[in-house]
């Protein structure tokens, strides 16, 4: 077979990102031009992959961090042969039901391994796919082997996430992480030297990685550099100058060239500096076959696996299959349950941090692939279980990660591990700091992405710390974020069927918002079901027709436990209703939501939070116990005071509307 010249391989890959995003009449051309050579030279020398299986455990990772590249994404899965991506998908580029949209969506599109899109958050993602990478070849062996290699951009490096995923990946020695690093001096605004003066080289040895220049048009020194970079006991680098939109006339190396469509006069020029003598979203077939060939190269590596696969013993194998799956075990569900019967039986009076590390200490008994962690409040947030071992630089046997402060790197990276498949991410910080990991957060619960968040510290309640560490709009916020599960559980047993709600969700993430101070138990007997499962049930019923409903969640349910004895004493006939996720119960079918909300006229929602979203539940005219503003520095007892979240509170807001109605 006659070999394609490399530089006809990679103009296949600038000529149809042209024609797409002018099709499309929008898109990045840019860096599919610019980073064409290098991406040529990834895919064809070193790549382990297979289209004919996108999903092959042990394939070598691509991840596209700079995802407004995304018809280089797109015109590799097409050149390569992955099935799903045909010609007409790179025809619809952007356009409504395409496997190509404006940013690449794993969920979406077969051959994407992660959404990308904001910058830096690729990157932040890739050193968790390294990670679960080493920790499932520690547990497996030879069967798990492969390299994550990332393209990244200027944009990416600057985005102050970097910092944490370079360091983290530094200090762990991911070896098998490779960046190549578009180092192009252009973005938006123009000239990167508006912006930036970094030595990007010197910023990623100082993090522990190996990182070179290379010409990034010169195929010999990039296959050159990716070769050391295997070699290497270290993470590394390889900044790759190029220049963006290679090939355009009049826009290749200036800003013009990022995000819009060369337009016809140029589009032409550029085919003919680089020689492409071809119509629209045409490749030669001698070019295309070329690459279908290199989308078949791994296919004997594939079979090699699959014989080493088949080889391991059954619960090996079949436990190995789980895992990636994403299907739970079968005894989950029973270590739930006898926690349960346990806590009922001898009731403790703690902290749901500490009722969330009781369900830990089950679940890590049955849940082999649960890797726990914490940004560095390991000894607040109750993560760690007796006995875990911690995973350390160039070790990976470990299943417990000291994350250090970083709490958007330890997002991004719980969203790697995920996505990689094998484990099922957990992490921890105080609740303030979501702020701090929400972008990563963000793409958990867009991309589907089963991460578990621990937050602990949840309200005032966490008392003398003060306001900057008392949440009083995250629950709102988080709870607003789509596909986000909050669960805010108020007791031990509670918090035990929360986790249980979070570990069932395997297309999304999970937030557990948990208490600093210790909590009253409210349940009291034992329920073989999940009584959170509905985001919200009836705690306590009233004697008779109820004439007031309390709804509360979390640290505030005992307030209304206690105000409900209050008010039944002075014959007001009173319900409770326990509300663990307030938007798991909003999506319940109407009829659901009618049966647990009832129809009580007076309707008091009671929350050491702000009152956004409890409308839905208590009506303009319901009564709200909670924050209007910061909370403040004091013994957490003395806050609800200040704030008036008290049993008397409730009792005198139901009395006083009771006695005028
Ligand atoms: C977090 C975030 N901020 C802003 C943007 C908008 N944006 C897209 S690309 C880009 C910068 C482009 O520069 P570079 O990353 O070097 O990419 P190149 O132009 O070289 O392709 C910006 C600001 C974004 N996608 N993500
Ligand atoms: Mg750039």
């Amino acid at each position: 077979m006659a070999q394609v010249d490399h530089s006809k391989m990679a103009n296949a890959i600038r000529a149809l990102a042209m024609d797409g995003v002018e099709k499309a009449k929008s898109g990045h051309p840019g860096l599919p031009m610019g980073a064409a050579d290098v991406a040529t030279v990834l895919f064809t020398q070193f790549l382990k992959f297979d289209a004919a299986d996108p999903k092959w455990p042990d394939r070598d990772r691509f991840i596209l961090s700079a995802g407004h590249g995304s018809m280089l994404l797109y015109a590799l899965l097409y050149l390569t042969g992955n099935k799903e991506m045909t010609l007409d998908q790179l025809k619809n580029f952007r356009q409504l039901h395409s496997k190509t949209p404006g940013h690449p969506e794993n969920f979406h599109t077969s051959g994407v391994e992660t959404t990308t899109g904001p910058l830096g958050q690729g990157i932040a993602t890739s050193v968790g796919f390294a990670l679960a990478e080493r920790m499932l070849a520690a547990e497996y062996g030879d069967i798990v082997d492969h390299y994550t290699y990332v393209l990244c951009s200027d944009g990416d490096l600057m985005e102050g996430v970097s910092h944490e995923a370079l360091a983290m990946a530094g200090h762990l020695k991911l070896s098998k992480l490779i960046f190549l690093y578009d180092d192009n001096g252009i973005s938006i605004d123009g000239p990167l030297s508006l912006a930036d003066s970094v030595d990007q080289v010197a910023r990623f040895k100082a993090h522990g990685w190996n990182a070179v220049h290379v010409d990034g048009h010169d195929q010999v020194a990039i296959a050159a550099a990716i070769k050391q970079a295997q070699a290497s006991d270290r993470p590394s680098m390889i900044a790759c100058k190029t220049k963006i939109g290679f090939g355009a006339p009049t826009r290749a190396g200036t800003s013009k060239a990022h995000g819009e469509p060369l337009g016809a006069e140029e589009l032409a020029g550029a085919k003919k500096a680089l020689d492409w003598n071809y119509g629209p979203f045409e490749v030669p077939d001698d070019i295309l076959q070329a690459w279908r060939n290199v989308g078949k190269q791994g296919a004997s590596a594939h079979a090699d696996w699959q014989k080493r696969f088949d080889a391991l013993p059954d619960d090996k194998r079949s436990e190995f299959t789980r895992r990636n799956d994403h299907v739970r075990p079968t005894a989950m569900a029973d270590a739930i349950l006898t926690l349960k019967k346990k806590l009922i039986a001898e009731p403790q009076t703690v902290a749901t941090r500490k009722a969330s590390e009781l369900a830990l200490e089950a679940l890590v008994q049955v849940v082999p692939e649960m890797v726990i962690g914490s940004a560095d409040l390991t000894p607040s947030n109750n993560t760690r279980t007796k006995g875990a071992i911690e995973v350390k630089p160039g070790e990976f046997k470990g299943r417990y990660i000291h994350y250090g402060i970083r709490e958007m790197g330890m997002a991004a990276a719980m969203n790697g591990i995920a996505l990689h498949g094998g484990f099922i991410p957990a992490g921890a910080t105080f609740m303030c700091f979501t702020d701090y990991a929400r972008p990563a957060m963000r793409i958990s619960a867009l991309a589907q992405i089963p991460v578990i968040y621990i937050m602990t510290h949840d309200s005032i309640g966490l008392g003398e710390d003060g306001p900057t560490h008392q949440p009083v709009e995250h629950l709102a916020a988080m709870r607003a974020m789509p596909n986000m599960r909050v669960f805010r559980p108020a007791d031990t047993v509670e918090t035990a069927e929360c986790w249980q709600l979070a570990m069932e969700k395997t297309n999304g993430p999970t937030m557990l918002a948990l208490s600093r101070q210790n909590l009253t138990p409210v349940r009291t007997t034992h329920h073989d079901d999940n009584l959170c499962a509905d985001g919200g049930y009836e705690l306590i019923a009233a004697k008779g027709k109820a004439a007031v409903s309390i709804f509360a969640s979390g640290s505030e349910v005992e307030i209304a436990v206690a105000a409900q004895k209050q008010l039944a004493d002075k014959g007001i006939a009173t319900r409770v209703v326990s509300v663990p996720s307030l938007e798991l119960l909003l999506e319940q079918p109407e009829e659901r939501q009618k049966a647990i909300i009832g129809d009580a006229p007076i309707k008091i929602a009671v929350e050491a939070a702000v009152r956004f979203g409890w409308d839905a539940v208590i009506g303009h005219d319901g009564t709200f116990i909670g924050m209007k503003g910061f909370g403040s520095s004091a013994p957490a007892k003395e806050l609800y005071k200040l704030f008036g979240i008290t049993a008397e509170a409730v009792v005198e807001a139901a009395t006083s509307k009771h006695n005028a109605a």
